[in-house]
C-alpha cells in the first residue's frame, strides 16, 4: 500500500461502487476532459435526438419562458445545474438580455474544464451578462451561492440531466433543491419523454459507437487516475430500455473472468458476464412529470415542447 495516495472522493466512490453487489459506477464521473469531448460528439450524433429537440424549444420559446418568470420575479439571476458547454442555454440567455430580465448567470458543472471554458468564452457572446462559473457538486455550489447573494432565481436543470436519477431519487433531489430557493423562484427542468422504445434504445446504442466509448472512457479514467489496469476490450456495452418504468439503463459487461488491480493494492474480481451498472437515463410521461412536481412541492407554471413532443422543458415555481 502506497501511503502517499490521497483518499479522494473519486477513489472512495469508485471503490465503493466496484465493491458493491451488483457493481456500479456514478455517471457524474463520465465527465473528465475526454468524457466531455465524447458527450459533445454524442449530442451531435444522428440517433441522439434529445439535444436537437431541446435546442428547438429554447430557440423558439425562450421569450415565453422568461415572460412567465418575469411575471412574478421581475429581475432574477439565472443559475444552471450541469451547464455543460452552454450551447443550448445561450438562446435563453440572449433573450434574457434582450428582455432585460437578468444580467447574472451562474453555470454550475462537475467538469472544471467546462467551467473554465464558459468563464472564458461566454461573456464575449453575451455582452452585458455577468458569467460566474462554479465547478463542483450542485448542492455544494448552491450553498456557496446562497451565502453570496439572495436575488430571485431561475434555476435551469436542462438536457435531461434529471434522467440520471430514478424517479424516487428525483423527488428527493427537488425537495432538497427547494430548500435553496425562496417563494417566487423558478426552476426549468428538461425531461426526455417516453416515446417509441426503439427510438430511445437507439439513442443509447449509436451505430458510431460513441456511447460505448463514452462508457469505456470511465474505465480508462480509473486506470489513469487510480492506477488501475482495466482491459477495455474485455468489457462490452449493453443498454436496455423498459418502456413501462421508463428507465433506460447502461451496463458494461465483463466478457471473461478477470481481476483488476489498483495502485493501492485493491483487487476487484469480475466473473464472466458480470455487469457494472453505469447509468440510468430516465424517461417520463407528461403525467409523471406533473406527479413529480407535486411530490417535490413545486407549482407547475407551463410546459414547453418541441414540435414532435419528444422532449419537455417544464417550468415550475416555488
Ligand atoms: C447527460 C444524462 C442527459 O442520459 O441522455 C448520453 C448522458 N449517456 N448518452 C443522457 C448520456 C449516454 C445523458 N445525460
Amino acid at each position: 500500500m502506497n501511503e502517499l495516495l490521497v483518499d479522494s472522493p473519486f477513489r472512495q466512490d469508485i471503490l465503493k461502487g466496484l465493491s458493491a453487489n451488483p457493481k456500479y459506477l456514478l455517471p457524474k464521473y463520465f465527465y473528465d476532459a475526454r468524457g466531455d469531448e465524447l458527450f459533445q460528439q454524442i449530442m451531435h450524433c444522428p440517433e441522439y435526438y434529445l439535444t436537437q429537440a431541446e435546442a428547438e424549444i429554447l430557440s423558439l420559446q425562450s421569450r415565453r419562458i422568461l415572460e412567465r418568470c418575469a411575471n412574478t420575479s421581475g429581475q432574477f439571476d439565472i443559475v444552471e445545474l450541469g451547464a455543460g458547454d452552454g450551447s443550448k442555454t445561450i438562446f435563453l440567455l440572449q433573450e434574457a438580455l434582450r428582455m432585460q430580465c437578468s444580467q447574472q448567470y451562474y453555470p454550475i458543472d462537475i467538469s472544471p474544464s467546462m467551467i473554465a471554458y464558459l468563464n472564458q468564452n461566454l461573456g464575449a457572446k453575451l455582452p452585458g451578462m455577468q458569467v460566474s462559473g462554479l465547478a463542483g457538486d450542485y448542492f455544494d455550489m448552491l450553498e456557496q451561492l446562497q451565502t453570496a447573494n439572495d436575488q430571485p432565481k431561475l434555476v435551469l436543470f436542462l438536457g435531461a440531466t434529471v434522467g440520471n436519477m430514478l424517479p424516487r431519487e428525483a423527488v428527493q433531489f427537488f425537495q432538497q433543491l427547494k430548500s435553496f430557493l425562496r417563494q417566487g423562484d423558478h426552476v426549468l427542468v428538461g425531461f426526455d419523454l417516453k416515446k417509441n422504445p426503439q427510438t430511445i434504445l437507439d439513442a443509447y446504442n449509436d451505430k458510431g459507437g460513441l456511447t460505448k466509448a463514452f462508457n469505456l472512457n470511465l474505465l480508462q479514467r480509473i486506470n489513469r487516475e487510480l492506477g488501475a489496469n482495466f482491459q477495455l476490450h474485455q468489457f462490452s456495452h449493453f443498454p436496455v430500455y423498459d418502456p413501462i418504468t421508463g428507465s433506460c439503463k447502461s451496463y458494461l459487461i465483463s466478457t471473461c473472468d478477470q481481476r483488476v488491480t489498483f495502485d493501492d493494492d485493491t483487487v476487484i474480481a469480475f466473473e464472466r458476464d458480470e455487469p457494472i451498472y453505469m447509468e440510468v437515463s430516465q424517461k417520463y410521461s407528461k403525467t409523471e412529470i406533473q406527479q413529480l412536481a407535486s411530490q417535490a412541492g413545486f407549482k407547475p407554471v407551463e410546459s414547453f415542447y418541441d414540435s414532435r413532443h419528444q422532449f419537455a422543458d417544464v417550468l415550475w415555481r416555488v
